[in-house]
């Protein structure tokens, strides 16, 4: 395998010990698709001789990015609606009337799997050219048997197809069926079934819902939980978004790997998430859009050692939104992350919320994803917004120039 070595570059590399896992004057040196060795160029081995050699002029490198929450797979988009939320209706009034996630099942249900994926490939480009490398997507607007599972992979055919790795979340507890209306308790036995069957077709690495007064109650929740736990598949739960339903506590029972959202948790919640060790996964794309007030209790996390991460949440009608370097402002902005806590929140924190433990870091051994900056500090990168300064990114250890 081809030994690689990028040299001259200052690297925040987020390893454990020091502030932004800082290297000054740093290089990495890849062998095939992992690191082999970061640290100081001055230290490098002696023995290992790298083939390929490439300066990087003293420029930033970092972890490639993980946007560890989306819904990236879905019809049709919900401008209409933005509009009747800017005249005064509410999310949940419009969730209620049918519009809302329900419209988009319907665009989804009638979207051939081709243009399914034209347009989340649309969307995946669009994050990659920040610096993405790696996204979880979840299903949720099929809502059938079938659909939920071509939805699955169609997420699934953008990892093979895109050079990004991709992440399944199956999320068929994101809203009531209309075929099921007055009938949620029979819904969630289904879907309990098609999970089984998603788990044999290896459609599905994670499993998600929505606990929320216009989602599915606890009780629902955990007969989902439950399935998954039969399965061994982890769990993860939208919580605490619009209410606090105890969902917190409820998924870090079954040891979530993430809360997402969690603008309502309580103080027993976080106490919940940091016994389970469980990702606090923050979104401020959607409590943005849709005007939130609450704010996620983010001193209280922090006091706990709860680890947070921070996503797109990219969906059409809570957070249409196609930058992950946008939410690092955000994050720091309106929920008063520290930029280190935000970058923290996009590469370790956003892995551990994916149950992946090779990469989100630069260390020997972790995958070679990562990405050079036009820029001198990470901190520059949270501080502006509107403005992409990704210069290369390097997966698997191959580079591709940005264009
Ligand atoms: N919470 C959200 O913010 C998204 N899903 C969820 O459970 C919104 C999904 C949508 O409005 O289409
Ligand atoms: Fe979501």
């Amino acid at each position: 395998m081809t030994l690689a070595l990028w040299r001259h570059a200052r690297i925040a590399s987020f390893a454990p010990g020091r502030p932004w896992g800082w290297i000054e004057a740093g290089a990495l040196l890849a062998q095939g698709d992992a690191l082999r060795w970061v640290g100081p160029e001055a230290e490098l081995p002696a023995g290992l001789r790298p083939e390929v050699e490439h300066d990087l002029g003293g420029a930033l490198v970092t972890p490639g990015l993980i946007d560890a929450h989306t819904h990236l797979v879905y019809g049709g988009d919900r401008a209409t609606e933005f509009e009747l939320r800017l005249q005064g209706a509410s999310y949940e009034d419009i969730a209620r009337a049918g519009g809302g996630i329900r419209a988009t099942v319907a665009a989804t249900r009638a979207a051939s799997d081709d243009e399914l994926f034209a347009s989340a490939a649309a969307r995946a480009r669009a994050l990659m050219r920040e610096g993405v490398t790696t996204i979880e997507i979840k299903s949720g607007y099929g809502l059938s048997q079938v659909h939920e599972a071509r939805c699955l992979a169609v997420a699934q055919r953008l990892g093979r197809e895109l050079p990004l790795t991709v992440r399944t979340t199956s999320l068929a507890a994101h809203a009531l069926a209309p075929e099921y209306e007055g009938r949620a308790d029979d819904y969630i036995a289904d879907a309990c079934r098609w999970l089984a069957d998603q788990q044999a077709q290896a459609l599905v690495d994670a499993v998600d819902a929505f606990c929320d007064t216009i989602g599915f109650t606890p009780a629902q929740t955990e007969r989902i939980f439950q399935a998954a736990q039969r399965l061994g598949l982890p769990v993860k739960l939208h919580a605490e978004q619009l209410s606090d339903q105890g969902g917190a506590a409820l998924a870090a029972r079954y040891r979530a790997l993430s809360c997402d959202h969690l603008e309502y948790l309580s103080a027993d919640g976080v106490a919940a998430l940091r016994a389970a060790g469980t990702v606090a996964m923050l979104l401020p794309g959607a409590y943005y859009f849709l005007r939130e007030t609450k704010l996620p209790p983010v001193a209280a996390l922090r006091e706990a050692g709860v680890p947070m991460a921070i996503a797109t949440d990219h969906n059409p009608g809570s957070s249409p939104c196609l930058s992950l370097l946008l939410m690092l402002n955000m994050a720091c902005t309106l929920f008063r992350l520290t930029p280190e806590e935000a970058w923290r929140g996009v590469t370790t924190h956003a892995a551990r919320a994916l149950g992946l433990h090779d990469r989100g870091m630069l260390a020997a051994g972790q995958r070679a994803d990562f990405v050079v900056w036009d820029a001198e500090h990470p901190r520059e990168i949270a501080y502006r917004f509107g403005h992409n300064p990704c210069r290369r990114v390097v997966r698997g250890g191959v580079q591709r120039m940005q264009s």
